[in-house]
């Protein structure tokens, strides 16, 4: 076997910020390790996101053998865009490692040839010094092995402790591993293991192509990205949680950080039981809970209607505009006991607000758009599948909230963009500037008065804009042409000064 010799930075770099671990990291293998409670000896069954092992019926503590590969891995952050993921298990967030209180772990860590980085291992569930991160460094090509005896039930986080810690944490290596108490946790109809975590990239939220770990933005906190489960839309979609209405669902919560605190919130749902930061005492009827960076909670609750239930970081910029966001779908007959559905829509006349010169300025603006437009044919420069694809990875994100997951909207609120006449007859730029300024004021879609306000969603790019209004007139039974960022572009230049962009 072809050992391999450690390049010179990375031993500097471990005895500069973990002298500790290097001093103490000779093998112990001679040392002869008997615990009479433990009987018998298992390969643990690890699971990736969003899946979960199963849980323990053992009743005595046993000897579980752990591996555990590390790979640096370039995977999908979001649509469009790359980046070099450092993963337990080779996916963020790392594998679920389920065990027994008492148990005798006999943990591998092996660093796959590939990689470029020497790490090691943290487990908050060790008692010992830096949670096995002492014995765990291990070079590329090598495999490490420790052991430890679970002594405290619980949720714990894993992560990555080589220096820099915060960059190796950033990168994706983190995960969970529950030390279920002696007696399990009572049986629920799904579990579910999902982590969030925030990442720093060079480009802004949304540039395209492989991107790269910021370490200035790490330091002052200002993530590109806040997702759950390592990707935006991870959970999005066909990639939904599900349940039926009546079950039990439990959800094994992380936050691997490495800076920002969850406040994390299903909207709909109330928790029946939450085990705060992970630990044994039940908390009840929560809203929302918070998850430190380095913490987790189990999350429970019952599903009474069907729907879909969006997970968040109720710190809403990160969910609405960084990727926070989970959706769990229930489906099921309704219970109108529970919950009604709406029963009134009456007119209501508030005072009203004056606008009328604005709405000729606005309609003279529309014109000299429409002119220059005329004036400027040019062509799109992405085919109108791609840009379909990645128009309804932004509606995914962006516009479903309101006018719903097939664009029908909700009656009464929010007019629909399924089969929508009102939209047939915008033109691009009328539908560029809905978009980018917003709009309220009566409107008439398919026979039905609404009267609502959507807010300007200026924040989005110009090919962001193109894509989610050629995916909107091309979906939901509706048919159009192609919108492009050029479009877009003239609109944007002819509107008032918009806000900067938060991304920048
Ligand atoms: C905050 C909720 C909200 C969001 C988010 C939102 N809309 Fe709207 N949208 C509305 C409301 C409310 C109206 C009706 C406004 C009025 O009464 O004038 C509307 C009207 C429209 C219309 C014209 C009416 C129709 O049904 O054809 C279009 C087109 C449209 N939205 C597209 C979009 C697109 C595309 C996005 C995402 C980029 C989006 N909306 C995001 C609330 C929203
Ligand atoms: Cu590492």
């Amino acid at each position: 076997m072809k050992s391999k010799i450690l390049p010179k930075q990375w031993v500097a770099g471990a005895l500069l910020l973990a002298g500790a671990y290097v001093a103490s990291a000779q093998t112990n293998a001679s040392v002869k390790l008997i615990d009479p409670e433990v009987q018998g000896e298992v390969v643990a069954v690890l699971a990736q996101a969003p899946n979960v092992p199963p849980p323990i019926t053992r009743k005595h503590p046993t000897k579980v053998i752990v591996n555990l590969e590390v790979r640096e891995v370039t995977k999908r952050l979001a649509d469009g865009v790359e980046y070099v993921f450092w993963t337990f298990g080779g996916d963020v967030p790392g594998s679920f490692i389920r065990i027994r209180a008492g148990d005798f772990v006999e943990f591998h860590l092996n660093n796959h040839q590939d990689s470029k980085m020497p790490h090691n291992i943290d487990l908050h569930a060790v008692t010992g010094p830096g949670g096995g991160a002492a014995s765990s460094f291990t070079a590329p090509g090598h495999s490490s092995q420790f052991s430890f005896k679970a002594l405290n039930p619980g949720l714990y986080v894993y992560h990555c402790a080589t220096a820099p810690v915060g960059m190796h944490v950033g990168n994706g290596m983190y995960g969970l591993i529950l030390v279920e108490p002696m007696e399990g946790l009572p049986p629920v109809d799904h579990e579910y293991y999902v982590m969030q975590g925030d990442i720093y990239t060079v480009g802004k939220n949304g540039e395209e192509g492989l991107q790269y770990f910021d370490m200035n933005k790490a330091i002052d906190e200002r993530p590109t990205y806040v997702v759950f489960n390592g990707a935006v839309g991870s959970l999005v979609g066909d990639k939904a949680l599900t349940a039926k209405v009546g079950e039990r669902i439990r959800l094994f919560m992380g936050n691997g950080g490495p800076n920002l605190v969850s406040s994390f919130h299903v909207i709909g749902e109330i928790f029946d039981t939450v085990y705060p930061e992970g630990g044994s005492v039940a908390q009840h009827n929560v809203q929302t809970t918070m998850i430190p960076a380095g913490g987790a909670a189990i999350v429970e609750f019952k599903v009474e209607i069907p729907g879909t239930y969006i997970l968040v970081d109720h710190s809403l910029f990160r969910a609405f505009n960084k990727g926070a966001i989970g959706m769990l779908k229930v489906d099921g007959p309704a219970n109108q006991i529970v919950y009604s559905g709406k029963e009134v829509d009456a007119v209501y006349l508030g005072k009203a607000a004056a606008g009328g010169d604005s709405e000729k300025r606005v309609a003279e603006l529309k014109a000299e758009v429409a002119a220059e437009i005329k004036g400027n044919p040019k062509i799109a420069s992405l085919s109108k599948e791609i840009q379909m694809e990645k128009g309804r990875g932004v509606f995914m994100q962006t516009c479903f909230v309101c006018h719903q997951l097939n664009g029908e909207g909700l009656p009464g609120q929010i007019p629909p963009l399924a089969k929508s006449d009102f939209l047939a007859k915008l033109t691009n730029e009328e539908a560029i500037r809905n978009v980018l300024a917003g709009r309220t004021g009566e409107v008439i879609v398919n026979g039905k008065k609404y009267n609502g306000t959507m807010t300007p969603l200026n924040y989005l790019a110009d090919d962001q804009i193109a894509n989610v209004l050629t995916y909107v007139r091309n979906s939901f039974g509706n048919e159009g042409g192609v919108v492009t960022m050029e479009e877009v572009k003239r609109v944007r230049a002819s509107t008032a000064p918009l806000a900067a962009n938060p991304f920048e």
